[in-house]
């Protein structure tokens, strides 16, 4: 897995507009807001689900109802498709997040 070249990290990001870079590391970034710490934990839950059978796992952390989610690939040192395909997935469990 080799990390996405800027441009093509950038293409990837347009299409997912709740997504940031980090400034200073190769690793997107995302808020979530949910109602309640319980819509908070159950969409973590199906992210923790999913990032196990994915083998490919986020740094994230939880407060109450809020969930901040950094993706970036610690083997190829930055931002791949693997990171692209979770964020793209996070998006399908986010609903009902800001
Ligand atoms: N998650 C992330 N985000 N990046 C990795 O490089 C990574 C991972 N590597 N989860 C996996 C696990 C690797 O350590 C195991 C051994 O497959």
């Amino acid at each position: 897995m080799t990390k996405l070249d800027p441009a093509a990290r950038k293409q990837w990001l347009q299409g997912l507009p709740n997504w940031q870079e980090v400034s200073g590391r190769d690793a997107i970034v995302r808020h979530l807001k949910f109602k309640d710490f319980n819509q908070a934990f159950a969409f973590m839950t199906r992210v923790a689900l999913l990032a196990e059978k994915m083998d490919h796992h986020p740094e994230w952390s939880n407060v109450y109802n809020r969930v901040d989610i950094t993706l970036t690939t610690h083997d190829a040192g930055g931002v791949t498709e693997k990171d692209i395909e979770l964020a793209q997935a996070i998006e399908a469990f986010a609903s009902g997040a800001a």
